[in-house]
């Protein structure tokens, strides 16, 4: 790249690591070796999802996805590449089946990461990925935490069958780490349908934060937002976001395990996202990509947005001034 940068060719030729990034293992000898601040981590597992299966194929899709986009974010005026050092670390070794082995591996290789110093991106697969991924960033941190996931689900399920780590579960196993705390933990875009009763009554008597669609839709997203991360920021020392794709309105993400009528627009989740990068992170993941169900690969596509846009707002908050 650099000043002489025109169009160079066919933009998906080449081995699809995510928007062309160097390929290291996720050691933090590696890591460091290269200098690397930013890494991208895949979580191809869906194994304990409700529904429709398939997100297992999402951080491939998503990959696939980024080399339609380029390190220059036009909305930012910015080029990432100048001022982060991404990387793509692979995938966890997924164990067909086991959930708790899969995790460990993840919460291995995510220590890594923060021993490297690197921002750990995590790509899914479904929704159980931000268990390992709150997990490791607890791991690596001080704490208190906050928590902020967007979706359209509450995702406070204490248990499905007897089983506690399951997709439907992000919140509440991640509440069982005494680093994490329900004040300042806040949920975005809940509505319809696909929402038991059971986990509503959980978040009430917990005292998470819930911003409902109807809320959203009456406060409009960038002034939720910002009260959100401020109750996220509220006397900790860092903060590890979740967005899952399904919040947006089942028109953006057909490529998803539960689509749902009535969630955010792509546009509303974009702003959101500004917001977040401006106020800021420490970790984050995107889930439920689903690419076998997924129209034009427009679903993936949103999951690279989702990711540059973080990036590059974050950048332009921090190393812009
Ligand atoms: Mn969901």
């Amino acid at each position: 790249m650099g000043e002489s940068f025109t169009w160079t060719g066919v933009l998906h030729a080449g081995i699809a690591s995510f928007l062309q990034a160097p390929i290291v293992k996720p050691k933090a000898e590696d890591l460091k070796a290269v200098g690397a601040t930013h890494a991208i981590y895949g979580f191809p597992f869906d194994h304990t999802t409700l529904t429709r299966p398939g997100s297992s194929h999402g951080p491939r899709a998503v990959r696939d996805a980024s080399s339609q986009y380029l390190p220059y974010h036009f909305d930012f005026d910015l080029d990432i590449s100048e001022y982060i050092t991404l990387v793509d670390c692979g995938d966890v070794r997924a164990i067909p089946g086991s959930a708790a082995k899969t995790f460990a591996a993840v919460e291995s290789d995510l220590e890594e990461i923060y021993k490297a110093g690197a921002v750990p991106i995590v790509v899914g697969g479904e929704h159980s990925t931000t268990i390992p991924g709150a997990a490791a960033l607890a791991r690596a941190s001080e704490g208190p935490l906050g928590l902020v996931m967007f979706d359209t689900h509450i995702d406070t399920a204490p248990e499905m069958g007897g089983e506690t780590l399951t997709h439907a579960a992000p919140i509440t196993r991640t509440l069982e780490n005494e680093k994490y705390s329900s004040q300042n933990t806040v949920i975005i875009g809940m509505h319809g349908p696909a929402n038991p009763r059971e986990e509503r009554q959980w978040v009430e008597e917990h005292g998470v934060r819930m911003y409902t669609m109807d809320e959203v839709t009456d406060r409009g997203i960038k002034d939720v937002t910002r009260e959100a991360m401020e109750r996220a920021w509220d006397g900790t020392t860092g903060v590890y976001l979740t967005v899952d794709l399904d919040c947006l309105d089942a028109s953006y993400v057909p490529g998803t395990c539960c689509p749902e009528p009535g969630g955010l627009t792509g546009r509303e989740l974009l702003q959101a996202l500004r917001i977040v990068g401006e106020i800021g992170y420490t970790a984050f993941d995107i889930a439920e990509v689903a690419p076998q169900y997924d129209l034009g690969g427009i679903t993936a596509r949103m999951g690279c947005r989702i990711i540059l846009d973080l990036l590059a707002s974050r950048i332009k908050a921090t190393k812009m001034e």
